[in-house]
């Protein structure tokens, strides 16, 4: 549980939240604009509630090495429209088939399997097309697309995904856990923090420290999300509780049991906070971040 001076941290970050949901309604097609049903689905899910905590990541990472906000709100809307679409994707009945997310009823339930697939197409090709066209330089432009590209397809995310769809009922391995959760969460969320220190023109010790940073925070993340999956309601947690265990997933709880879980979190969110102590008092909000990731409850 976050003590009062985490949350009120976290209630802080509402002024970044807010410049990201008004940033990401202009650039989003409108939802009166022609296919209509593509675009309210779109918007229907990316504006559902989602706590925003890669776009956040992505601008306090910037903010960190001194670049202005205007340079990673392309990167941070660009990875929140991929991070949506992956949860419309894995909602789907071939994949995890959740009826909720977000607190709602999930995309292909609101509209239709069809609409779903499409919506999250786009969000994914949207999102490429923000960096392209928003990016101040075409060489920043240029690295952040890798960037994404790697995190987002077969060697990142979407890789992740597959593993982990293998794996289901496979029974506890600790090298297989560790590919899955390197793929599946952590590598958008080291995109997230490395697209804001590209966008922010960082030095190369800079990149090298916050890299080492998100690298601990994803799997820190993915622990906390593990844990929650068994500890957390449904309506905590604005999604359904207990599936992982139920489909027989291949979590942290499932390999080193929830105490275990829960210290190995603490200590990779104190390792992520010590990875950016040479930036500086500009990587405090980062150290709270971490800090909070692990403490979270929904
Ligand atoms: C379908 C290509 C494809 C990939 C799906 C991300 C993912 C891969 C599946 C989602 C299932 C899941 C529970 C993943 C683990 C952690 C995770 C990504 C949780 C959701 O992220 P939050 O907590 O969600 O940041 P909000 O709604 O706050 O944005």
């Amino acid at each position: 549980m976050p003590d009062a001076a985490l949350n009120e941290f976290w209630r802080g970050l509402d002024d970044v939240r807010q410049m990201v949901e008004r940033r990401l309604d202009a650039w989003l097609p409108r939802a009166d604009e022609p296919p209509e049903r593509l675009h309210a689905a779109m918007r229907y899910s990316l504006f559902a509630g989602g706590k925003r905590v890669r776009p956040i990541l992505c601008l306090l990472a910037c903010r960190a090495v001194g670049g202005a906000d205007e340079h990673a709100l392309p990167p941070a809307c660009a990875i929140e429209c991929i991070h949506t679409y992956s949860l419309i994707h894995d909602d789907l009945p071939a994949m995890d088939d959740d009826d909720v997310r977000r607190g709602k009823l999930s995309c292909h339930k609101k509209f239709d399997p069809a609409t779903a697939i499409l919506a999250g197409d786009a969000l994914l090709t949207l999102a490429f097309g923000l960096i392209a066209e928003h990016s101040a330089h075409a060489e920043v432009a240029r690295l952040l697309t890798a960037e994404v590209a790697a995190a987002a397809g077969c060697a990142g995310m979407v890789g992740g995904q597959m593993a982990d769809l293998l794996a289901e009922g496979a029974g506890p391995d600790e090298e297989t856990l560790h590919f899955i959760h390197e793929r599946k969460t952590g590598a958008l969320i080291r995109a997230s923090v490395r697209t804001g220190a590209l966008a922010g023109r960082a030095g190369e010790a800079e990149l090298a420290a916050l890299t080492e940073y998100a690298r601990r925070v994803g799997l820190a993340f993915q622990i906390a999300d593990d844990i929650l999956d068994e500890t957390a309601t449904t309506g905590e947690l604005g999604k359904t509780a207990g599936k992982d265990r139920d489909a027989g997933k291949l979590t942290f709880p499932a390999v080193y049991g929830l105490d275990e879980s829960r210290a190995r979190a603490r200590r990779i969110a104190d390792e992520a906070t010590r990875a950016v102590a040479g930036l500086g008092r500009a990587a405090e909000p980062l150290q709270k971040l971490a800090e909070f990731i692990v403490a979270r409850t929904a």
